[in-house]
């Protein structure tokens, strides 16, 4: 008798651990924790300190095309040493038909991946790369009069997708 009892209790217990188990598989499946995600990229991010007086700076990150970008910088520069008027990487309301973007604003942050035409970043924005290649950052500026320049701008990039 007592043999009979054992077993069926020892049925019920593996039974018991049987559905446990398969509870688990459910649920692991439906909420997929993010430790088991290994296959996801992680995003990549950095910061740049991009000079005021230095032309194209590179973020050391390596774009792919396709790849999402966003960008956000901060902080305060000027494209000559003659006045004290600082101002952020959305630039100031000067326009110079040499600048390297000349139809846009003298001291806007700047852009580019790998050897692509320069575009235009701001304090923030957000593209996809069409193609591959180092991320570059620039103040806009007349092209070689960046050595009279002052200030610094704080880049920061986070990389998501392919
Ligand atoms: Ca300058």
């Amino acid at each position: 008798m007592n043999l009979w009892k054992t077993i069926t209790v020892g049925c019920l217990v593996f039974s018991w651990v049987l559905v446990l188990a398969l509870v688990c598989c459910l649920v692991f499946l439906v909420v997929r924790p993010s430790f088991c995600q290994g296959n996801v990229a992680s995003p990549l991010t950095t910061t740049t300190l991009v000079r005021a007086d230095g032309e194209w700076q590179s973020s050391g990150l390596y774009i792919k095309k396709g790849q999402r970008v966003v960008v956000v910088a901060a902080g305060a520069w000027r494209h000559d040493g003659y006045d004290d008027v600082f101002y952020g990487p959305d630039g100031v309301g000067i326009y110079f038909d040499t600048a390297v973007m000349p139809a846009h604003k003298v001291g806007v942050l700047l852009g580019r991946v790998g050897g692509s035409a320069p575009f235009i970043l701001g304090s923030s924005t957000v593209f996809v790369a069409e193609g591959d290649g180092f991320l570059q950052f620039s103040m806009n500026d007349d092209r070689g009069a960046y050595g009279n320049n002052l200030g610094e701008v704080r880049v920061q990039v986070l990389v998501n997708g392919r």
